[in-house]
């Protein structure tokens, strides 16, 4: 080896553990060569270019340095039945989450993994989830056979040699083993998308170890190790051991024409639109956005007392599909360059273009490779279609993004996708409150995992695929962190912008004019404005709301902040049952808060 490139070597690892760790993979993976990742350009450009030659990546010309890929049409998303969290006793993962025996579930994934890396490269990739050496901040190493996944890891995480240095000798990491599980043999053409069969993928955590390992897909969240399986499923069972929090949450920064500054956390299940409103442009004069994460917050509470929250991330793996310049023009203007795209359709000026994005192409290669014209009766790019961007790109990217200490939490939202039911906008009673709203989530489904579409499902948190241990256990430590932060504690709203009317039309136009809903709150906040007292909790005054220029039917509002006691009552068996699942682990101060619900609805 060229003695310039003896970083890329694992004798050169200095960290004992992942020194033997590697070379026990090694082992057991059999792959061709091994090659340390050190996280620069250079190698990022060098990577991705083998995979343009092997026409696995499709360069695109109207986007600088950016790229296509396409996947294999049975590995288009995270798939949930087949992710497991693995702890000795099945009621330590809960009601919610797959559960085999760690020693089961090894067994079978170590015979999976024998020689699994054969003709392949093995890439080892140290990361850091958070800011380099933040307090808040930990590091992951992930072992994988897939470029692709190189390369996206250089985007959502923060790779590479600087990784190593802070890791040392002697410093702990969460080792992450991935391989999509297809063994080249000498003389086999490569696949343009190498994946295993379904009943052969498995997406496995093991809490009590601080372990994944993720075999049989190349897609996001299943491969992508340090997003879902770290930052939330691992991470969210450290934070319950360590007293802070790890969230399904965008954060964001809204200045009010007077100069002061919220932080807004806010939990949608995926799909719902929480890169939207990460990186919300406001309608109201005088009020400022900035973005400071799209998916994941981790959050510590300060010396001061006050939640403090980092974006464990560096980049976006964002939703394509809707995404345009008319509903986020800041994500439009992130994926300029230096973006990797998958599973969008490709325009015959060598573009990428995607369902909403703009007027239909004449023309395209649909997703999975074929001619595709507008009177096709199915869509060119997949509802899961994707963007890899570099959040530095994001031209609203707070400049506090990286602050190693993070910022301080005035405000969680909670919501989901509902065509009727729940109002525009509600705020908690108290902490109590706030948390029973955060535990009776529920949201129609979308595509972002493999599944039925439209279904309404109770995703308490948009956690339900996230969390590491007993769903129950989750909500006690919710109310634990909010006994810690007392008055200091964030005020909790829930929200729903997919209210639609009984022909089904929106009720409220979303996007930027979500800043008006978010006003509210600031308001609330600051104890500027008076709230209406409702069964379900408090709801704005209709003059408090600023709908200036907003040309909203006086109907629509009404509709909007309607509280149908009939239909919510109609929710309550459905809570009951839900609470239910989670057994002795229930907080009986959830319970109580059911009771309540149940007595102000009459
Ligand atoms: O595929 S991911 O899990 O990374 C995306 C999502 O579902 O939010
Ligand atoms: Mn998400």
């Amino acid at each position: 080896m060229n003695p310039q490139n003896t970083k890329h070597d694992p004798a050169s690892l200095v960290n004992k553990q992942l020194k033997q760790w590697v070379q026990e993979i090694n082992e057991l993976c059999a792959p061709a060569a091994i090659y340390v990742c050190d996280g620069s350009k250079a190698e990022y450009d060098r990577i991705m270019a083998e995979m343009a030659a092997s026409g696995m990546a499709i360069p695109l010309e109207k986007r600088s340095n950016s790229f296509l890929f396409r996947s294999d049409p049975s590995d288009v998303a995270r798939v949930e039945d087949r992710t497991y969290i693995s702890y000795p006793e099945r009621d330590q993962a809960g009601p919610t989450n797959n559960w085999v025996h760690p020693d089961e579930l090894k067994r079978t994934m170590l015979g999976l993994y024998k020689g699994c890396m054969k003709g392949r490269t093995m890439y080892v990739i140290p990361f850091s989830m958070g800011p380099v050496g933040s307090p808040l901040a930990k590091i992951g190493v992930e072992i994988t056979d897939s470029r692709y996944v190189v390369c996206n890891m250089h985007i959502m995480t923060r790779v590479g040699t600087r990784v190593l240095e802070v890791l040392g000798a002697e410093g702990e990491f969460i080792p992450c083993l991935h391989s999509i599980g297809a063994p080249l043999e000498p003389g086999q053409q490569d696949s343009s998308w190498p994946c295993a069969p379904i009943e052969q993928k498995y997406i496995s955590h093991f809490p009590d170890e601080n372990l994944i390992w993720s075999y049989g897909s190349g897609y996001g969240g299943n491969a992508l190790l340090g997003k879902k399986c770290l930052a939330l499923r691992i991470a969210s069972a450290m934070a319950r051991r360590e007293g802070w929090m790890a969230e399904h949450m965008l954060i964001l920064r809204l200045t009010n024409p007077q100069g002061r500054q919220f932080h807004i956390a806010g939990a949608f299940p995926s799909a719902c639109g929480k890169t939207n409103l990460a990186m919300l442009m406001p309608t109201i004069p005088g009020w400022k956005a900035e973005c400071l994460g799209d998916d994941i917050a981790w959050m510590k509470i300060g010396p001061d007392g006050r939640l403090y929250a980092i974006n464990p991330e560096a980049g976006f793996f964002g939703v394509a599909p809707g995404t345009a310049y008319n509903t986020n023009p800041m994500a439009m203007d992130s994926i300029k360059e230096n973006v990797i795209f998958t599973n969008c359709a490709l325009t015959d000026d060598s573009d990428v273009w995607w369902e909403l994005m703009s007027p239909p192409p004449a023309h395209a290669i649909d997703w999975k490779g074929k001619d595709w014209t507008p009177d096709k009766d199915y869509p060119a790019a997949h509802a899961n279609a994707r963007f890899t961007a570099p959040a530095s790109q994001c031209p609203i990217i707070s400049p506090d993004w990286e602050k190693p200490e993070g910022v301080p939490i005035d405000i969680f939202i909670f919501g989901g996708r509902r065509a009727s039911v729940v109002p525009l906008v509600h705020e908690a009673y108290d902490w109590d409150h706030g948390v029973f709203m955060g535990a009776t989530a529920a949201s129609e489904t979308t595509a972002a995992n493999i599944g039925a579409v439209g279904n309404l499902r109770r995703d308490p948190f948009a956690m339900l695929p996230f969390c590491g241990y007993h769903m129950g256990d989750y909500f006690a430590h919710w109310l634990a962190m909010g006994d810690r932060l007392g008055d200091k504690a964030p005020r909790i709203f829930y929200v729903n912008w997919f209210r639609k009317t009984a022909e089904g039309k929106w009720l409220w136009p979303g996007f930027g004019d979500n800043s008006r809903v978010l006003k509210w709150m600031c308001e609330r906040f600051e104890g500027k404005v008076q709230a209406q007292e409702s069964p379900i909790g408090l709801l704005p005054l209709k003059q408090d709301l600023d709908l200036t220029g907003l040309k909203l039917p006086a109907d629509n509002l009404t509709e909007l902040l309607k509280v149908d006691a009939a239909a919510w009552k109609a929710e309550l068996p459905d809570i009951e049952a839900h609470f239910k699942k989670f057994d002795s682990h229930m907080p009986a101060r959830l319970s109580n808060q059911l009771q309540k619900l149940r007595e102000r609805l009459g």
